[in-house]
């Protein structure tokens, strides 16, 4: 059972994006949520099979009050495998107010047997950030702000890349391509809407070597907010 714990700044156990979620097909997950800040919160995931009561919405009022707890049941039956993400849906008395402040997380469902790869790395592309952040001089260091990615040369990658908000995004990688999942197209940037997800593998500087390959949303006037941010490849 994993205790999620809402802190006053609307948080999932302090961080934002919320603790990435793992579990495997044929997992039952029990997730008690613990909540601590002033407004009503729930949780509402996506993939996973669960009954209505479980279903984190205000109508059916499976959210906690605040000080109080709501236990949801989540069954990953066969069919649930891939990356899909949780979020509240009632804070404020709101649909969303409760996302955009950051009360949201990915919630991964792995296949049995299914090998993983060396790194993972969770990037929400929420309105015009990463995980809530910005790189507007876009170079890594001071003022950079998204999370900075790191992996060695060779290295089998993965990228669980999902949004929320307002705006259509258009992921890209720089130096890197991959098989668009579900079709044998290689591309290197990839769409990106509200609530949707992909998931793909890289191998990190594979015939292109090291250095700091940034990644970005290829939408311009989300470049300009400095939706930006870098996956560091080692020697
Ligand atoms: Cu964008």
């Amino acid at each position: 059972m994993r205790h999620l714990r809402f802190t006053t700044a609307l948080a999932f156990n302090g961080t934002i994006p919320g603790p990435t979620i793992i579990i495997s097909e044929g997992d039952v997950a029990i997730v008690r949520l613990i909540n601590k800040t002033p407004t009503q919160v729930s949780i509402h995931a996506h993939g996973v099979h669960y009954d209505i009561k479980s279903d984190g919405t205000l109508h059916t009022g499976s959210f906690a009050p605040p000080d109080g707890e709501y236990v949801y049941k989540w069954t990953a039956g066969p069919g649930t495998a891939g990356t899909w993400h949780y979020h509240d849906h009632v804070a404020f008395g709101s649909e969303v107010e409760g996302i955009e402040r950051g009360l949201y997380g990915a919630l991964i469902v792995r296949s049995r047997g299914e090998p993983t790869p060396d790194k993972e790395f969770v990037l929400f592309m929420i309105e015009e950030t990463f995980n809530g952040r910005q790189c507007p001089r876009a170079e890594p260091g001071p003022g950079c702000d998204t999370p900075l990615l790191s992996a060695k040369v060779g290295q089998r990658v993965r990228f669980h890349v999902i949004s929320h908000g307002t705006s259509f995004h258009t992921f890209h990688l720089h130096g890197h391509r991959w098989v668009n999942p579900g079709t044998n197209r290689v591309v290197d940037t990839i769409t990106v809407g509200p609530a949707e997800t992909t998931v793909f593998d890289v191998i990190a500087g594979e015939a292109v070597g090291p250095g700091d390959w940034m990644y970005h949303c290829h939408v311009h006037s989300h470049i300009r907010d400095g939706m930006i941010g870098f996956l560091r490849v080692l020697p």
